[in-house]
């Protein structure tokens, strides 16, 4: 049982011991009642204190048992805190670092809670796609107001214990040692009769109905696709319209709905996909790691000016090298004025804003940067331009120094061979903007060493990154599957779609942006000068040419004013395009091709599954670890709707037989040797098995 049973004089102790954060998984539950039991059959104990060991009070339901027998195994959650509110001897709940969902439900229960100041207080269910289950939307309005519950249920934000020290949640805040005090408060409480219980504390709001639908309105319109916040705001109406009991019963009603809603599964799936993102088999978690205390960018352009936002943001003082003092001024100015934007919508303080730049420092000279533990290259996408870079890199840095390149292309083997040191070379590949995009893909070289993968894992999360590993190929997971899902893009607007069609179709399946709409955001040309290189590399690929002519006529982007779509100055909202549905339409004549109505299924369908093959062979061929790593990059670096879980997810739910037989029926249209299924989705879908 993940629970210990000690006694202190008249009091005690159950301690829950399941790391990393005290999930309540069955074992520990079964650890509390066990506790409890011991705890009443003893003459000598008078109260009982319930806590955490290690780093948390409790994180919650362990999230490890989701979709598993032992998740309603008894004693479940509701059995346990029966047990604790029962209790014929007070139970007081110490509180410290986490104490969320099932934990804080846990410590609802309880007759009495102490806490130290800085625990993170939350029932963060609704970030699952589900709601509290074990009585936190009934009990919690009960001890902080109808307001501050409703908020904290429908958010899922953590508010920190101080903030919650006047209302009913605690009853003393302590300031020194937690046990110590917890243990002198059980010790003060053990003879007062009658026991205090959350559920018999009556929730005073006038007027609640007014506010309730209030908040059914505002949350109704900012939830979006998904269910669960309004249901949060449904089971915290019961708790002030129904009795307790009632009110647990409607809880438990909409919990057990919203478990099984494909939002939630999608939810879960994204949560656990980004912890094993951070796991490599063959580096385990004790590999020795490199300092990282300074860093230096190459090129002080979006990309390289956006990376130095990320190490300052985080403390790490930062040198920025260019070859002309105009570029660095450019850049400077750049990020200066990212950080005033900051500041203006009242997210830094001035002090934070000045920290922030003051850790930002440029330099002509390579000499400067030598002695930076890492270093990121940001210039330009080509391969002899980063030879030059890495030769002299490799020149000037302190031996140990990590050599990263931001490529997002290119080969990192080949990068590395321009050094004496391919051991220290790895690709960090950030996406634009990357002082906002979540997304690091870590690109591990055939030389890496796992010190250096090791220590970019770690920066990653330093810097507030999900970070992804993928080996070495062209476009690595994301670019390479983004290629194929653009080439469907520029067939359907041959075959009789327009770009509106097309990102208004791919923004309804929940995609924060269409293609064409994305290409203008990003630079139309930067796609051209890959399809130039891929014309020489590999001349057996089709490409629709429509992109290429729209580069020819000028259209960049919202850079140039103008791209798939037009643009007023100023204004970054796309107008459609007459020039260029006139351009698209003339080139479907010229190529014989009679334009036909396309549904927006279809166009869904030849994006998103055009990810998905591709995919599976990035998995294959094990340039990814896992499918859920695939799905990570989708959900963190390309808008890819979350509710959906990522594209490998997204083709598990909807069945890999389901999605070859669609891809059977495209490979029968234009350009089908597209639709050719990737072996590996061939065989999980003959097998009825899925990706993840
Ligand atoms: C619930 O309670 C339902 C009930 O209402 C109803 C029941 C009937 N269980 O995030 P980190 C692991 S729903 C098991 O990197 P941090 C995590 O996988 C639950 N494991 O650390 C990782 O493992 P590993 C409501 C959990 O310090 C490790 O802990 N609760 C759980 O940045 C470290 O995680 C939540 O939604 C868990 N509940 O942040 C809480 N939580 O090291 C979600 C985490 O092997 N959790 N792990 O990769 C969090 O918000 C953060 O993890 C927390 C720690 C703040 C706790």
């Amino acid at each position: 049982m993940t629970a210990e049973y000690k006694v202190n004089g008249a009091v005690a102790v159950i301690t829950l011991t399941n790391p990393p954060v005290n999930g309540l998984g069955h074992s520990t539950r079964a650890g509390i009642v066990d506790g409890m039991k011991k705890a009443l059959a003893d003459d000598a104990v008078k109260a009982i204190v319930i806590t955490g060991a290690g780093k948390a009070f409790s994180g919650g339901a362990d999230i490890r048992e989701f979709n598993k027998p032992e998740a309603f195994a008894e004693p479940t959650l509701h059995s346990v805190i029966r047990v604790v509110e029962s209790s014929e001897k007070p139970v007081v709940a110490a509180i410290h670092s986490v104490a969320m969902g099932g934990g804080l439900e846990l410590a609802l229960g309880c007759h009495y809670r102490v806490a130290v100041p800085g625990a993170q207080i939350a029932l963060p269910e609704v970030k699952l796609g589900i709601l509290p289950g074990a009585g936190g939307t009934q009990r919690l309005p009960r001890v902080v107001g109808l307001e501050m519950a409703l908020n904290m249920i429908v958010s899922g934000t953590p508010v920190m214990s101080e903030k919650l020290a006047k209302t009913k949640l605690f009853d003393q805040m302590i300031d020194g040692d937690l046990m110590e005090g917890a243990i002198a408060f059980a010790n003060r409480v053990a003879d007062a009769r009658p026991l205090p219980k959350v559920r018999d504390i009556k929730i005073d709001y006038p007027n609640y109905e007014g506010f309730l639908q209030f908040s059914r309105n505002t949350v109704k319109a900012m939830a979006g696709p998904y269910p669960a916040p309004l249901k949060c705001v449904e089971a915290v109406a019961a708790a002030v319209t129904q009795k307790f009991d009632e009110g647990i019963k409607t809880e438990r009603e909409l919990f057990l709905e919203l478990v099984q809603t494909p939002e939630s599964k999608s939810l879960r799936h994204a949560f656990f996909a980004e912890r094993a993102a951070s796991k490599i088999p063959d580096v385990p978690a004790d590999t020795p790691m490199r300092e990282i205390k300074s860093a230096a960018v190459i090129g002080a352009g979006t990309m390289g000016g956006g990376i130095a936002m990320n190490f300052a943001n985080a403390g790490i003082p930062v040198k920025i090298l260019e070859m002309k003092q105009e570029a660095l001024d450019r850049g400077l100015a750049t990020i200066r004025k990212n950080y005033e934007n900051t500041m203006k919508k009242g997210k830094l303080t001035q002090e934070k804003f000045d920290q922030r730049l003051g850790l930002i420092t440029s330099t002509l000279n390579y000499e400067d940067i030598g002695q930076a533990d890492i270093v990121v290259e940001a210039v330009f996408e080509e391969m002899g331009v980063k030879e030059t870079v890495f030769k002299r890199l490799d020149e000037v840095m302190k031996p140990g120094a990590i050599l990263a390149s931001n490529t997002s292309t290119l080969n990192v083997d080949k990068i590395a061979s321009f050094t004496k040191r391919p051991q220290d070379v790895i690709g960090l590949h950030f996406f634009s903007p990357a002082n906002v995009m979540r997304l690091l893909e870590i690109v591990r070289g055939e030389k890496t060493g796992k010190d250096v993968l090791a220590t970019s894992m770690a920066l990653s999360k330093k810097i507030k990154k999900v970070g992804v590993v993928s080996g070495v190929c062209d476009g690595f997971i994301g670019n390479r599957m983004i290629e194929q899902y653009s080439r469907q893009a520029g067939f359907l607007l041959e075959e009789g779609c327009t770009p509106e069609q097309v990102d208004k179709a791919v923004e309804k399946f929940g995609f924060a942006m269409g293609p064409f709409r994305m290409g203008d955001l990003a630079g139309n040309d930067i796609g051209w000068a890959i399809r130039k290189r891929r014309y020489v590399e590999k001349p057996d690929i089709t490409y629709s040419k429509t992109a290429d002519l729209l580069c020819e006529m000028g259209r960049y982007g919202q850079k140039t004013s103008a791209g798939w779509y037009d643009y007023k100055p100023g204004d970054r909202k796309p107008y459609p395009s007459q020039l260029v549905n006139d351009m698209i339409i003339k080139h479907s004549a010229d190529l014989g091709i009679e334009r036909r109505k396309i549904s927006d299924e279809e166009i869904v369908e030849r994006l998103v599954f055009a990810l998905v093959n591709e995919g599976a062979k990035i998995l294959e061929e094990g340039i990814a670890l896992r499918a859920s790593d695939i799905d990570m990059v989708y959900l963190t670096g390309y808008g890819f709707p979350v509710f959906r879980g990522g594209p490998m997810f997204y083709a598990d739910t909807v069945g890999l037989p389901n999605v070859v037989m669609a891809m059977e029926k495209y490979a029968r249209g234009r350009h089908g040797e597209a639709w050719k299924p990737a072996p590996l989705l061939a065989r999980l879908a003959a097998e009825g098995k899925t990706f993840n």
